[in-house]
């Protein structure tokens, strides 16, 4: 059966797919609030930075390194010793700092600087001395569109908003596991988009353990290191029913919900089981500017979570999560928001109930507004990859027989942490392959 979804998506996906992997311009891109920052250029891009002179500011204990290109940037003694880059400094085989916090004067003068073929080279008043390559200079240049630029680089927090218009970005299963470039724009993909379509996986159990293999590990949770969403006699969480699964990010029982599923279809149901998905940050800035009372009353009021029960092992796991996660700088970092879970233990002054209930319904209807959901029916062999921390998503009752006979998905997750670690390695291979 070729559903309109396949149809749809084949026409789509090529294109959202060369726009997801597109850098560093944005093309298209709804900016909102301020989680989509726009991309600062690199200072140079590639080659060598030329360094015109270099002078110590001793009265600052400030280096300044005046750039070919007549700019020029400071950096601290104290930071610049703290990062000497010699064989003392440095365990090379760990890439990693092995001068003691003990050992580094955080009041340092500096006796000397020199250009030496293009290199700053720095004496110390203990006569310690220190390299340093221009390159590596610039990129830590602490102005901030330097830092900017490099934070986007490392972390890649650039997001683009998506609603029911969404062109699903799709790759084939197999080109994913085999080819680095197919790779690369999957996990770009599903850092920018937050969601990414596989098909072409073979219909039996395995492979999304399989496809973690490509990045790392899964992360392992109360429910199995893969689980399996059926229709099960004495159901241990909603999913395993046959009922309606209302728009939900998984787990935010857990203080640090996974940050990555994966849901693999095995076998489809053929009445209803459709699968909803919608931009959590998108609809987030949305309730931030159509009801930012109630934006604040989410983004601070902690709700306790509560999941009970045995699956890999027995658990009795508690939470207190914001529903919407802002960091310090007011970024909507993450959703948590199950409405299965969400305990009857609520842990806020009286007054402050009704308030609540009002804001989570106001959220609530933003995120079901049919403007803001992308609705598609899986078929087996189809693989969803998607951002846990940012989408939620939800599926549509379906008709259940035996469960030998009905709907069957393969699930897993992994964290960002490692996610992001394959990212930042692709992108290294697939550059120097180029
Ligand atoms: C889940 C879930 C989606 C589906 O198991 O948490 O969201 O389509 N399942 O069954
Ligand atoms: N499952 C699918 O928050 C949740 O309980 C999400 C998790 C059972 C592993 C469901
Ligand atoms: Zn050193
Ligand atoms: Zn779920």
């Amino acid at each position: 059966m070729l559903s309109y979804l396949t149809r749809w998506m084949s026409r789509g996906a090529l294109q959202a797919l060369k726009k997801a992997s597109s850098r560093p311009h944005l093309v298209n891109t709804p900016r909102i609030g301020n989680q989509t920052l726009a991309a600062a250029p690199l200072p140079f891009a590639g080659g060598s930075p030329g360094v015109r002179q270099a002078r110590a500011l001793d009265q600052k204990r400030l280096l300044q390194i005046e750039w070919e290109d007549g700019t020029d940037s400071l950096y601290p003694f104290t930071w610049l010793r703290d990062n000497c880059q010699c064989p003392l400094c440095i365990l090379q085989s760990a890439q990693a700092r092995s001068l003691l916090f003990s050992d580094l004067d955080v009041h340092t003068g500096m006796d000397q600087v020199q250009l030496i073929d293009n290199k700053v080279s720095v004496l110390w008043p203990d006569q310690h001395s220190s390299e340093f390559e221009p390159e590596w200079l610039k990129k830590r240049c602490f102005s901030s569109e330097a830092r900017q630029a490099l934070q986007e680089e490392l972390f890649l927090n650039e997001r683009e908003y998506w609603d029911s218009g969404l062109n699903i970005p799709m790759l084939d299963f197999e080109e994913v596991l085999h080819d680095d470039k197919a790779a690369l724009a999957w996990l770009e993909a599903l850092r920018r988009i937050g969601i990414v379509y596989l098909r072409g996986a073979p219909v039996e159990q395995g492979q999304v353990a399989r496809l973690s293999q490509r990045i790392g590990y899964l992360r392992l949770t109360f429910y199995g290191h893969t689980w399996q969403v059926q229709d099960k006699p004495v159901a241990n969480n909603v999913a395993y029913t046959s009922g309606k699964l209302s728009l939900h990010t998984d787990y935010p029982a857990l203080y640090h919900p996974p940050g990555v599923q994966f849901l693999h279809c095995i076998r489809q149901a053929e009445q209803g089981g459709e699968s909803e998905v919608v931009d959590g940050f998108h609809v987030a800035e949305q309730l931030r500017t159509d009801d930012p009372e109630a934006f604040t009353i989410l983004s601070s009021l902690r709700v306790d979570y509560t999941d009970t029960g045995a699956d890999y092992c027995d658990f009795s796991v508690q939470s207190k999560n914001h529903i919407i996660d802002v960091d310090t700088e007011g970024r909507i970092v993450k959703i948590n928001f199950n409405n299965a879970t969400r305990d009857s233990v609520l842990d806020i002054p009286l007054h402050q109930v009704q308030p609540f209930y009002t804001s989570l319904k106001a959220f609530v209807d933003l995120l079901s507004k049919p403007e803001n959901v992308f609705t598609y029916k899986m078929e087996p062999g189809d693989l969803v990859t998607f951002d846990n921390w940012r989408l939620l998503h939800g599926r549509k009752s379906y008709a259940s027989h035996s469960v030998q006979s009905s709907r069957h998905l393969e699930g897993a997750y992994l964290d960002w942490d490692e996610v992001m670690s394959r990212l930042r390695i692709l992108r290294k291979t697939v550059q120097r392959d180029i």
